[in-house]
């Protein structure tokens, strides 16, 4: 398992990630958010005290990577339906969550009342 961390190189990595891909259209359903270079993974950026978008949907194994896009620190915490904390993070910082489990999870930034969002992960 690879495990990411809140490193510079993540971008880049993610990046690389999505070039194996040769010919294989089934991007049938646009999904609720920009898709990443991984794929079928998905980035939620985080301005003016909201996530953009509050609701993405994903597929199970997908690569969720939140992206603080302004100068104030934020934060990623699942309060239902998985659980991952991120720590604080300021602008450009971002943070990842490999969504394995299908469901509804609900999300928040601890700072920041009212800043939340949802993520639907799909079979
Ligand atoms: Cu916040």
């Amino acid at each position: 398992m690879r495990r990411f961390l809140l490193a510079p190189l993540t971008a880049a990595a993610l990046a690389v990630a999505g070039c194996g891909n040769d010919g294989s259209d089934t991007a049938a359903d646009p999904p609720a958010a920009t898709p990443s270079a991984a794929g079928n993974g998905v980035e939620i950026g985080m301005k003016g005290l909201q996530f953009q978008p509050k609701d993405a949907t994903v597929k199970a194994g997908a690569t969720v990577t939140w992206k603080n896009n302004e100068d104030i620190p934020h934060n990623v915490v699942a309060e239902e339906g998985a659980e991952f904390q991120s720590d604080t993070f300021g602008k450009d910082g971002t943070y990842e969550y490999k969504a394995e489990k299908p469901g509804t999870v609900k999300y928040v930034c601890t700072i920041h009342p009212g800043m939340a969002g949802t993520l639907t992960v799909e079979e």
